[in-house]
């Protein structure tokens, strides 16, 4: 590879930063778009440590001719000179000032001892000369980007002698990209692979690879565990070789997630296809055994398979009455004669009372049963990376089976990239979890993982990442200090949580010391500020279980993750009363978890249901906990923003204002978390704080409303002060077109009123956020932007259709559009051919939202239009998983279109439509994308 333009750009303006065109004294750093990740290799800030680089380093030698050592010498020429501001080239002969990579320059002994991955960097005399190097070709680039980033950070030269190597085997990311470029639980745009446009490649690949290089990884899985088998279709492998080959010169192996029943799937047009996946059928063996040769052939270091079966509706062997054993060595025997490797999930959740239990029930059985290279890869947590579970014990449970610990840097649960999490502390309390399995307190999750425990050599690490096709990778800048991170502790668990999070600043903002220790404190604190307003206690999941798991809905997780009541709350899985849970640990944590007195308060929620006045060891009864707690996070949130705001004009305005931003809407969205959690668990106990008080309004009617009629929206204000108050209320009017009216009530202590506001939107079909105005002004919970639905009155459309199901309940005066209601003329409306599908999301959701038609092919719904120009609006949207565009057209033109949504959010879609002089049937063709599933809600006609 060559010098891109980009780092060209940014050699030259280092350049022009040198001293002699050096800027004035406090000027803000130069803008920068985060693209570089912490791979930034900007002008040495420090004068004199500049002076002792340049006096060191002159060029780079890269004895061999192995791409990976090419490699290791591209980045060290690049990097150096960016670091130092003049070129350091790449020079065959070792002179003076020589930064040497290569295999075996050192002792070879003592590099045997790292292993091929393990690197030494020491500085020599005769000549002066900084030497990296390794058993292995892998380890000499792990080795230069150690020493890039020694400069970075601005150290002296006469500390670089350093000896490193990596803890555990497999150090891996899994993407969950799919086929169309969607990110499932990404939040940093489209993936970073253009599938279709393989085997062409981007530049944007070599510095993926670079990216996970840097830090150690050296596994990728490119695709979805909820996979296509797609993937493996000839066609596709040629692509899937040309991307194995940039990765493979930065040391990183390429592996496909494989859907188990690609068999059949993909002998679907044969003359005689495979009509089961029965991993003891002799066809299906042999056509994994065809696949998997087919695969080697062109991508000779093909990593291996991850599977995810019989999970969440994926298919695999319990299909056809076999183990995940039997299910997983079927396709590693396969794997093994190419020195392949088989990952299989243990994340299930199918079949018993207490979803914490599924995994260890399932798999702890099986445990010996798997071959040597299968591995078993678990989530760190029974539930689903939320923000605190305990520590699955499986880990303790499967000692003779090789594991892989799974953690989610993607923040699925953990705020997506809104609020700022940072989970390095969160992984240190995991991995450094005694098992008591063994004797003493050992062997902890690390030990597992990285093979100390028990000797295996197919253990590790998989992380499954957040990154995208946005400029900054990572959806948000300090996103980025997560995957970083996860990399780090995979290579050292050992390391701290402070010194992997001071590495990753100075490499992504500079040395300074104020905005390092401004920003170290926050994000040191992210993880339990996040904790502290969105999970009490170690309850989790309070978000809605089918949606984008990231606004608070507690009402929706009733039994699955606590069992609320008016008295208390938390979920009983104790052995002696509860699901039995505790019972699979090791004794001590049996006999720790199991006892109300010795469970540590950050789980007592997960292991046990108490009356809201429990005394916590904090002191605190519970409520009171979750009072606080709430209140307190969301101040600290607002801390983090007026810390970050001070930090302006010390970091670059680019990304200060980026970050500023995204700390602004952070603020918003805890909020709103705590306004919901401590609502709810005040109207269910209806215990006061023994703080201040405040008011809490909720909307028991939901938040529909009628377009150009006037509405009574149904307001319940909650009292949580100790004396009784007298308010009005009013709907703030988004503008003058808006009608309201204000009303009184008087409410008592810890009592509930509901009281009926009067509104009156336009006549629109939209999406609004309301605010709620109370005065007199106090603490008041839930008073922010909560969006509203507006529909048209029916009475005033011209054709009013609430699209659903046969019998799911319709919007007042709207007409029902289900599968069913096929056209008919003196209707006016309905399907013309096949029918699509009809879906019903349930009560959570109003009448109009809850439910809709859809399909994956096109559709026709036929109606009527009147005569004249009208305003066509269609609801588009799925209150359960993300929606794919819908593509409205008539007679070949594109009418509407709507973007990809996550899933629990809604739009409308407009479109004029001409009735002509008489009026007109229309066929409204409904599709998607290919293979994708279009949506339907509502569909109204009005002037
Ligand atoms: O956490 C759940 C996610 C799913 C995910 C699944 C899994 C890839 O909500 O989006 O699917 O876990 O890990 O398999």
């Amino acid at each position: 590879m060559t010098f891109t333009r980009r780092t060209l750009l940014a050699g030259a303006l280092a350049a022009a930063m040198l001293p002699g065109a050096a800027p004035q004294a406090f000027a803000a750093p130069p803008s920068e778009d985060g693209y570089d990740l912490w791979l930034r290799h900007r002008l040495v800030a420090d004068r004199s440590m500049l002076a002792h680089y340049r006096a060191a380093i002159d060029h780079v030698v890269v004895l061999g001719n192995h791409p990976v050592l090419r490699s290791a010498g591209e980045e060290l020429a690049r990097g150096l000179s960016g670091l130092l501001g003049r070129a350091i080239p790449v020079r065959n002969e070792v002179g003076k000032g020589a930064v040497v990579v290569g295999v075996n320059v050192l002792s070879p002994e003592s590099l045997a001892r790292l292993g091929p991955e393990g690197f030494m960097v020491k500085r020599l005399d005769g000549p002066e000369r900084v030497v990296i190097s390794s058993a292995g070709e892998q380890g000499a680039l792990y080795g230069a980007f150690r020493f890039l980033q020694h400069l970075q950070r601005q150290l002296p030269l006469n500390q670089v002698d350093m000896a490193d190597r990596p803890a555990s085997p497999l150090r891996m990311i899994n993407h969950w990209d799919n086929l169309n470029r969607s990110v499932e639980r990404g939040y940093a745009g489209k993936s970073i692979f253009v599938w279709d446009e393989l085997p062409e490649l981007r530049e944007r690949y070599v510095d993926y690879a670079r990216v996970l290089a840097s830090v150690g990884i050296n596994h990728t899985v490119v695709n979805n565990v909820n996979a296509s088998a797609e993937f493996l279709r000839s066609e596709r492998l040629p692509g899937l070789a040309a991307l194995a080959g940039v990765l493979r010169s930065w040391g990183v192996r390429l592996w496909v997630s494989a859907n188990y029943a690609s068999p059949i799937t993909l002998t679907k047009d044969q003359a005689d296809p495979i009509t089961v996946a029965d991993p003891l059928d002799p066809r299906v063996q042999q056509w994994w055994q065809d696949k998997i040769e087919e695969i080697y052939r062109i991508i000779p270091d093909f990593g291996g398979f991850l599977v995810k079966a019989n999970s969440e509706g994926q298919p695999g062997p319990l299909d056809y009455g076999r183990t995940h054993a039997e299910g997983a060595n079927m396709l590693a025997d396969r794997l093994a004669p190419h020195d392949g490797r088989l990952v299989w999930r243990s994340f299930v959740h199918e079949g018993f009372d207490d979803w914490a239990e599924h995994q260890y029930r399932v798999f702890h059985p099986l445990d010996g049963q798997f071959h040597e290279n299968a591995v078993v890869q678990t989530k760190n947590g029974p539930i689903d990376f939320q923000v605190r579970e305990p520590v699955n014990p499986l880990f303790g449970g499967l000692p003779r089976t090789n594991q892989l610990i799974e953690l989610q840097v993607t923040q699925e649960y953990t705020g997506h990239s809104t609020h700022l999490c940072y989970l390095v502390p969160e992984w240190k309390t995991i991995l450094d979890f005694p098992t008591y399995t063994g004797t003493g307190s050992w062997p902890t999750v690390s030990d597992v993982v990285t093979g100390a425990a028990y000797g295996q050599e197919n253990v590790g690490f998989a992380g499954v990442g957040n990154l995208g096709d946005d400029r900054d990778w990572t959806g948000y800048q300090l996103g980025a200090a997560n995957l970083h991170g996860f990399a780090r502790l995979a290579w050292d668990p050992t390391a701290t949580a402070d010194e992997v999070v001071t590495e990753w600043i100075e490499l992504t903002f500079g040395c300074d010391r104020r905005v390092g220790s401004v920003l170290k404190a926050i994000m040191l604190q992210s993880w339990q500020v996040y904790e502290s307003y969105t999970s009490p206690l170690g309850m989790g999941y309070l978000t809605y279980p089918l949606g984008a798991h990231f606004a608070p809905a507690p009402t929706t997780t009733q039994n699955l993750s606590h069992h609320t009541t008016a008295e208390g709350t938390g979920f009983d899985r104790t052995e002696a009363t509860g699901s039995g849970y505790t019972g699979l640990y090791a004794q001590h944590w049996q006999d720790v978890y199991g006892s109300l007195e010795r469970c540590p308060d950050e789980l007592l929620l997960f292991m046990h249901w108490v009356p809201y006045t429990h005394q916590l060891h904090s002191g605190k009864t519970v409520i009171q906990h979750i009072y606080d707690s709430h209140f307190d996070g969301y101040e600290r949130v607002l801390e983090f923003q007026r810390a970050w705001s001070r930090l302006k004009g010390q970091v670059d305005a680019s990304r200060h204002g980026d970050i500023a931003a995204t700390f602004d809407d952070h603020v918003v969205e805890a909020e709103r978390w705590r306004d919901t959690i401590v609502a709810y668990f005040f109207g269910w106990s209806r215990i006061l704080s023994t703080g201040p008080g405040w008011l809490q309004l909720a909307f028991p009617s939901g938040r529909l409303l009628f377009g150009g009629v006037p509405n009574s929206l149904d307001l319940e204000i909650t009292n949580a002060n100790s004396a009784e108050q007298s308010v009005t209320a009013t709907v703030h009017p988004p503008d003058a077109s808006w009608k309201v009216e204000g009303t009184t009530a008087v409410v008592g202590s810890a009592q509930s009123k509901t009281v009926a506001l009067s509104v009156t939107p336009p006549l629109i079909a939209d999406h609004v956020p309301l605010t709620v105005d109370i005065s007199p002004g106090q603490t008041t919970l839930g008073s922010q932007d909560q969006t509203y639905v507006v529909t048209p009155a029916a009475e005033l459309c011209h054709l009013a259709l609430d699209v659903g199901t046969a019998d799911s309940p319709l919007v007042t005066g709207y007409a029902r559009l289900a599968p069913g209601t096929a056209w008919d003329e003196t209707r006016g409306y309905g399907w013309v051919g096949t029918a699509p599908q009809g879906r019903d999301r349930g009560g959570s959701w109003d009448a109009l939202q809850r439910d809709f038609c859809g399909d994956y092919p096109a559709r026709t719904l036929r109606i009527r239009i009147p005569a004249g120009r009208h305003r066509l609006s269609a609801l588009i949207g799925d209150g359960g998983p993300d929606t794919p565009p819908t593509i409205i057209t008539e007679a070949g033109k594109v009418l509407a279109t709507s973007p990809e949504m996550p899933g629990g959010t809604f739009i409308w879609i407009h479109a004029e439509v001409d009735g002509g002089a008489t009026g007109r049937t229309a066929d409204l063709v409904l599709d998607s994308e290919p293979d994708r599933f279009w949506h339907l809600g509502a569909l109204v006609i009005t002037d």
